[in-house]
Order: C-alpha cells, then sequence, then structure tokens
C-alpha cells in the first residue's frame, strides 16, 4: 500500500491514533488528526505531533477536513456511525481501522485472539510459550500496544499475538491471521453495536479472510461461539472443559490433552492440577492456547513449564492482598456481565462484591443465582448504581457507596475473617476513571491503604 504524498486523516488521538499518525508520517503521507478532545486536553501530544509535520484538529470533527482526505483511519472507540464517517463513507471514501493499517504492513504470522472474556489472560500467555519456544514474538493489540507500533519490528518469521476486540474487528477488510481464536461470546458493548447479533458479527470478522491453510479455534462449551464454524473456510480446532472434542485440546484423567486429527492419538500436556490460576473460565482460557501452542509446534515440554509458571495478568482476578483474614481481589477488567459471572463463581461464597461504573445496556439480572448464591451484598458505585440497584436490589442486600473509596473503605470495615472483597463491576470504568488499569490501580491502593490501619499479631 503506497503511502507517500497521499492525504490521510486518522481520527482519535489516543494510544492508537498517536502511533497511527507517527507510522504513516513516517511513510510519506500527509497526515491530519482529528479528536473530540480540547487542545488543552491535547497539549501533551500536540507538540511531538506538529514536531512531525501532522496537523491538528481540535475539539470536535469537522466534515470539510474529513472530505479533504484520500483515506481516513479510525481508532477503535470512534464509532463507525459517527455522523462525519457516515457522510464520507457514503461519497466513497476508504474508511478503515488501525488494525486493518497495520494488518496492511506486518511481517510473519499472526495469532488473534477474541472472545469478551479472557482475550487479556489468553493472549499473554500464549505470548510467553511462544517466546519461551524460541519463536521470536511480538504481543499488542487491545491488551494496551496498538498493533501499527509493531509493524517496524516484524519480519519473517515473527509470531504476532494480537488480542483483537470487536471496536478492532469493525473496521478491518483484509486481517488475515494464521490462527485465530474465538474464546466465548456473550453480551458486551450493546451500546457500541446495537445488537448482539451485529457484535456477534464483529467478533466473526477475525476469520473473515481465512483459507483452509489456517486455523479456527473454538470455544466447545459455548454455544455462539460454536455456531461459528459452519460459516469458516479454516480447519476448525475446539477447546472444551466438558467435552471429547475431535480435535483440539481437552481435559481427560486429569491431564490437558491435545490431538492434532479425530484420527491421531491423544497427547497429554500438562496436568489440570498445574494450573495456577483460579477459576474454571481461566482453564478454558489456558485450553485455547495450549491448543494453539500445539498447532503451531511448540513441544508439549515448553508449553507444561510455561503454563504452570504462569501468573494472573494484572487486573484480572489478580490478587491484591489478605488483611485480617479478608481476601482482596482485583478484577477491574471484568467490564460485562459475563466477566464478574465468571468472577463470583471462582469463589465459593462470603463475597463481598463491588459492582458499578459507567453502564453499557447491559442486563444484570443474569447475575441473580450467583448474587443469591454466593454474594453476602453488593456495594455500588458510579453512573451505573441506580439501575443495577433497581435490577438486582431484590435478591441480595446493596448498599449505594458511591466511589471506589468509599467501597473499600466500608467493605472493610464490615468484613469478617473468611469474606473475600472482590472488585468486578460489569462496567466501563469512564465515568470515574481514566480506564480500567486506572480503576484497578485506585482500588489496590484504596486496599494496601488499610493495610496500615487495625492492630494484628504477629504469631
Ligand atoms: N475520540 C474521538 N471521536 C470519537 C470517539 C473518541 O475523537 O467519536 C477520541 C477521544 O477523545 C480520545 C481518543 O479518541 O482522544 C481515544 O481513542 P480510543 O478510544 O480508540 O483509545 P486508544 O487509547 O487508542 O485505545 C485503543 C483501545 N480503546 C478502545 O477500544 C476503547 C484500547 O482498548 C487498546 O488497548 C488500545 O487502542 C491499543 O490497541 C481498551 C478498551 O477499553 C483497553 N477496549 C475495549 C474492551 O477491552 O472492552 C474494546
Amino acid at each position: 500500500m503506497e503511502l507517500k504524498g497521499k492525504k490521510v486523516l486518522v481520527v482519535g488521538l489516543g494510544k492508537s491514533g498517536l502511533a497511527a499518525a507517527l507510522f504513516l508520517r513516517r511513510r510519506g503521507a500527509q497526515v491530519t488528526v482529528s479528536d473530540l478532545r480540547s487542545a488543552a486536553a491535547l497539549s501533551k501530544e500536540i507538540p511531538s505531533l506538529l514536531e512531525a509535520g501532522i496537523a491538528v484538529e481540535a475539539g470536535g470533527h469537522g466534515l470539510l477536513t474529513f472530505r479533504r482526505q484520500d483515506l481516513i483511519v479510525v481508532s477503535p472507540g470512534v464509532p463507525l456511525l459517527t455522523p462525519e464517517l457516515v457522510q464520507v463513507r457514503h461519497l466513497g471514501l476508504p474508511v478503515i481501522g488501525e488494525l486493518e493499517l497495520a494488518a496492511r504492513f506486518l511481517k510473519g504470522d499472526v495469532l488473534a485472539i477474541t472472545g469478551s472474556n479472557g482475550k487479556t489472560t489468553t493472549t499473554t500467555l500464549c505470548g510467553e510459550i511462544f517466546s519461551a519456544s524460541g519463536l521470536k514474538t511480538l504481543i499488542g493489540g487491545n491488551i494496551g500496544v496498538p498493533v501499527i507500533e509493531m509493524v517496524d519490528q516484524s519480519a519473517a518469521g515473527t509470531w504476532s499475538v494480537l488480542e483483537v476486540s470487536s471496536f478492532q474487528l469493525e473496521t478491518t477488510e483484509s486481517f488475515h491471521p494464521r490462527v485465530a481464536i474465538i474464546l466465548n461470546i456473550t453480551p458486551d458493548h450493546l451500546d457500541r453495536h446495537g445488537t448482539f447479533e451485529n457484535y456477534v458479527a464483529m467478533k466473526e470478522k477475525i476469520f473473515a479472510n481465512q483459507t483452509g491453510e489456517d486455523y479456527l479455534i473454538l470455544n466447545g462449551d459455548d454455544p455462539v461461539a460454536q455456531r461459528a464454524a459452519s460459516r469458516a473456510k479454516s480447519q476448525v480446532f475446539w477447546f472444551s472443559r466438558s467435552k471429547i472434542v475431535r480435535r483440539g485440546t481437552l481435559l481427560m484423567n486429569g491431564m490437558v490433552m491435545f490431538r492434532a486429527s479425530e484420527q491421531a492419538s491423544l497427547m497429554p500436556v500438562l496436568p489440570l492440577a498445574d494450573i495456577p490460576l483460579k477459576g474454571q473460565h481461566n482453564v478454558e482460557n489456558v485450553l485455547a492456547a495450549v491448543c494453539a501452542a500445539c498447532l503451531a509446534e511448540i513441544p508439549a515440554e515448553v508449553i507444561a513449564r510455561t503454563v504452570a509458571s504462569f501468573h494472573a495478568v494484572e487486573h484480572r482476578l489478580e490478587f491484591v492482598a489478605a488483611i485480617r483474614g479478608v481476601d482482596y481481589y482485583n478484577d477491574s477488567k471484568a467490564t460485562n456481565v459475563d466477566a464478574t459471572a465468571k468472577a463470583i463463581a471462582s469463589f465459593p461464597g462470603n463475597i463481598r462484591l463491588i459492582l458499578g461504573g459507567k453502564d453499557k445496556n447491559s442486563d444484570y439480572t443474569q447475575l441473580h443465582a450467583l448474587l443469591k448464591e454466593r454474594v453476602k451484598v453488593v456495594y455500588t458505585i458510579g453512573s451505573a448504581a441506580e439501575k443495577i440497584e433497581g435490577q438486582i436490589g431484590r435478591v441480595t442486600k446493596v448498599v449505594s457507596v458511591g466511589t471506589l473509596a468509599a467501597a473499600v473503605d466500608r467493605a472493610a470495615t464490615e468484613a469478617v475473617a473468611g469474606d473475600v472483597v472482590l472488585l468486578a463491576p460489569a462496567c466501563s470504568s469512564f465515568d470515574q476513571f481514566e480506564n480500567y488499569e486506572h480503576r484497578g490501580r485506585v482500588f489496590k491502593q484504596a486496599v494496601m491503604a488499610r493495610q496500615g490501619a487495625g492492630v494484628w499479631q504477629n504469631a
């Protein structure tokens, strides 16, 4: 793709937009960036852009700026229904996402991982296994490193292990992973995609360009992910906690096993007991990662060793501290209802749950059974608090506390030894925080601050 001299607009100046703009400029394009935020709010980014010769439109998107371009590159957080984008697409102007731009330049093979939950853990684990095997491995995507930033480091023989979101997949055209994983599909981001069907269709774009030479790994226990099999041209492999799959990864006699085909014998990879992560959902994440690693012909001993020494990813059911017999867990990345359900299901009971943030048109009644069974009290925070209380107040005790710091204080005061204080908010963070990482850090700081308070006696 020739970029020299082309007029390119980058929409959104977050991590992806900044990296895309600098990449395009390095390749000789005439670049403009447009962002809703004011020039004052962008004061950190603007100097480096101006120095690189990039023009900046701040404080809103101007239709004229959009119409003047040869190509428009959108950041993942910018919906295609943004009025200016609708208009220029109508005029036939090419509009692609940052992932698509990167895919056109990335060298080597791609392992792409999507799903409503578990993406970050599985991506990190795959990255660690691939790199432990000696393969040249790059890790990025929705996990926090824009894919466009990886292009210059990629070469023939490199594996790029990418976490990809529905937002990123929405604007892909030629993205073509050698191996794709769909971990699970449950309702999320309905505020952006409108319907669950649209959201599923975005997820399924991960294999749209795969051929019979490529692999698609699906969750045999997830009914929605399973349906993708009939639409794929690639070779479908499965992972399952409960079934004996025809080909892929499964559990038998306390072992994680892989088989390459229905006729092939089962290959033991590692004991189930060696998986160090909490929760059944993490067993699924490991099964998916093991399947991808086996398809890349990585030796079983490398896989087993790496899984056994793998630690929970920050903000994903991350153990924070045990204070006076109360365990504190940070699952700030539980930004939808299904992730919260998985977090609750990881503990047998006595949970003090912190829920809330910015609602995504979610249905919190899905949590009723688990709340009744395992949760002592829910502390609500953020703008979704009232809606959440309205939907779950009948089945569990709900206390509205407003902020995360207040939730930690209240939970710590009320908890008794044996309780678990769990931040698994089921909402995005943007009403009170910069992002879920910021929310997770605030939680951890509030918990650690409690460590200083009170009296305890060393044995
Ligand atoms: N903006 C506009 N116009 C709009 C909307 C936004 O100008 O209509 C501007 C905002 O003012 C802001 C910028 O766009 O300045 C933000 O862009 P962005 O939201 O695309 O954020 P990035 O910093 O580029 O981060 C993105 C992903 N963010 C989203 O998808 C919302 C990050 O995923 C990802 O790590 C990063 O690219 C690198 O690939 C975060 C996320 O929340 C973790 N993802 C969602 C999730 O996991 O649920 C999908």
